[in-house]
């Protein structure tokens, strides 16, 4: 037996389930076929919210730390299959082991978020100006929420809304990418597992609806569907977006990035190297946090151009099941064509070209394994300010900070940003109002790899969303305001006077 078949065995997926439908999953690794799996029919879709607004009803009546008790078995149970599901993450999705297994701990590490969360959803109380009365703000549970996930984090961005949603009293119903439903089916039964230890709780809490965009359409545009959780592209999110904001329900949008870093003459050069070739050669550049263009000082340009060129050539890329391997595979043949595309359109608009060559052909005619890419490139293009989902590193250079922030604030998607410097002044101007504009902003260390401690997502076409830490939770939650009066005259706001009698 394979380690795929025991994998799939440990995670408790049958045969029969992984033979049974039309939806074809693909290896990146060599291209091979994995599965075939049953797709979803809109008509399964509105049946499934139908159930999870049943549910709802009531979960939104049990104790908040009692929903938490299920994200704590969730998490347990997490732990107990991190190996399986972080090799399976690699096999469906290219990204090498190490990250496999980091995108389970993210899972982790968000239940262990929410498990804490849950005792601890406060509101406020607010000073009224009326004798007599109080006023707070309470924090309820929204209703079903909706999760449609990329392939690139196959299963950590679900458990960002799932963990935070249930403990908020919500429903959820994953959508996820369909390049990656075997690790979805997974972490369903893994869900499964915990449920059944936890004991009573409504059916139809947590599910899966596998299929193409016809499936994401009938979450999107269902009026009992009261907040939607998209990550992907731009194109994807402007239109989940315009749909639910037509229905006036609530969107979290995690959408695109054009992430950049700034490399200050006061850096640690080595330091920035390593960062860099994380942030862009890491998960083989398919991260939204992948880091896309790099400013550098013109002082120490050649110096980090010439140290990135030299690590960039001895980059092991190949199975990412291999403990040495750092870059694995790109998730398909569309995304190396767009790979390709972008290398040729960065040629024509004036960039000088390290790597981009397609690598292991011949060992693997069907699968696309890349040399990553810098591009030396003095104008910000129309191909510089393109998010393509892929190693490619474009590398300009500054002299002034404020044209160096400029540049990194000159693209259309504002989700990750860094700075490299030893310097306070820049670093913090680097941090302030006049600085990066993007949800994100690190200073020494790479774009990319945050904790689920913070709030997660960025500004202008990345979509405004904020998932994972901080008060993320916020988004899962309704805001109620209460005046409530505890005197014995009815005084109105305002000094108003209405007198009837
Ligand atoms: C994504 O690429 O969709 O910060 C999410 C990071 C990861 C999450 C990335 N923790 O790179």
């Amino acid at each position: 037996m394979n380690t795929f078949q025991e994998t799939l065995i440990n995670l408790g997926l049958s045969e029969e389930e992984l033979n049974s439908g039309k939806l074809v999953v693909t290896g990146p690794i060599c291209g091979s076929k994995l599965a075939s799996i049953e797709m979803h029919k809109p008509r399964d879709v509105e049946q499934a919210i139908a159930r999870a607004n049943e549910a709802f009803k009531i979960w939104r009546a049990v104790p908040a730390p009692r929903r938490g008790e299920l994200v704590r078995l969730l998490g347990e149970e997490l732990r107990a299959a991190k190996e399986d599901l972080g090799r399976l993450v690699t096999i469906e999705n290219g990204k090498i082991f190490s990250e496999g297994l980091g995108e389970v701990q993210e899972m982790i590490d968000i239940c262990d978020f929410a498990v804490g969360l849950s005792r601890q959803l406060h509101g406020l109380t607010i000073a009224s100006e009326r004798a007599g009365h109080h006023m707070r703000e309470t924090w309820h549970p929204m209703g079903v929420c909706g999760v449609i996930t990329a392939f690139n984090f196959p299963v950590a961005v679900w458990a960002w809304n799932a963990a935070l949603a249930l403990v908020c009293g919500n429903p959820v119903i994953w959508k996820p990418s369909e390049k990656t439903s075997l690790t979805a089916l997974a972490t369903q039964k893994i869900f499964e597992k915990a449920l059944a230890r936890f004991g009573e709780a409504p059916e139809g809490l947590s599910q899966i609806v596998i299929g193409g965009p016809d499936i994401g359409d009938a979450l999107v545009t269902s009026r009992a569907v009261a907040i939607v959780s998209a990550t992907g592209s731009t194109r994807m999110g402007r239109i989940v977006g315009e749909k639910v904001a037509k229905r006036f329900g609530r969107s979290i949008l995690e959408l695109g990035g054009n992430n950049a870093m700034i490399v200050a003459p006061s850096a640690d050069i080595d330091m920035a190297v390593r960062a860099i070739t994380f942030s862009a050669v890491g998960t083989a550049g398919q991260r939204c946090t992948s880091l896309r263009r790099l400013i550098v000082h013109d002082s120490v340009y050649t110096e980090l151009v010439d140290k990135l060129k030299t690590v960039y050539g001895s980059i092991k890329i190949g199975n990412p099941l291999e403990p040495d391997t750092l870059v694995g595979p790109l998730i398909d043949r569309d995304a190396y064509e767009r790979f390709e595309i972008a290398l040729k359109e960065s040629k024509t608009q004036g960039g000088t070209i390290h790597g981009g060559e397609r690598v292991l052909k011949d060992e693997n005619p069907d699968a696309y394994y890349v040399q990553p890419a810098l591009v030396e490139i003095k104008k910000v293009t129309d191909i510089v300010k393109t998010e393509t989902f892929a190693p490619i590193l474009y590398v300009q250079s500054y002299h002034r900070l404020e044209a160096a922030i400029a540049l990194n604030n000159d693209v259309d998607q504002g989700l990750s940003s860094a700075i490299f410097t030893n310097d306070v002044r820049e670093a913090e101007m680097f941090l302030s109002a006049v600085g990066s504009d993007c949800g994100i902003a690190n200073v020494n260390i790479g774009t990319s790899g945050a904790e689920i401690g913070g709030a997660f997502g960025g500004e202008k076409e990345t979509g405004g969303g904020r998932e994972s830490g901080s008060d993320a939770w916020k988004s899962y939650m309704r805001r109620q305001t209460s005046t409530v009066n505890y005197s014995k005259e009815l005084p109105l706001a305002q000094g108003v006077k209405f007198d009837v009698d």
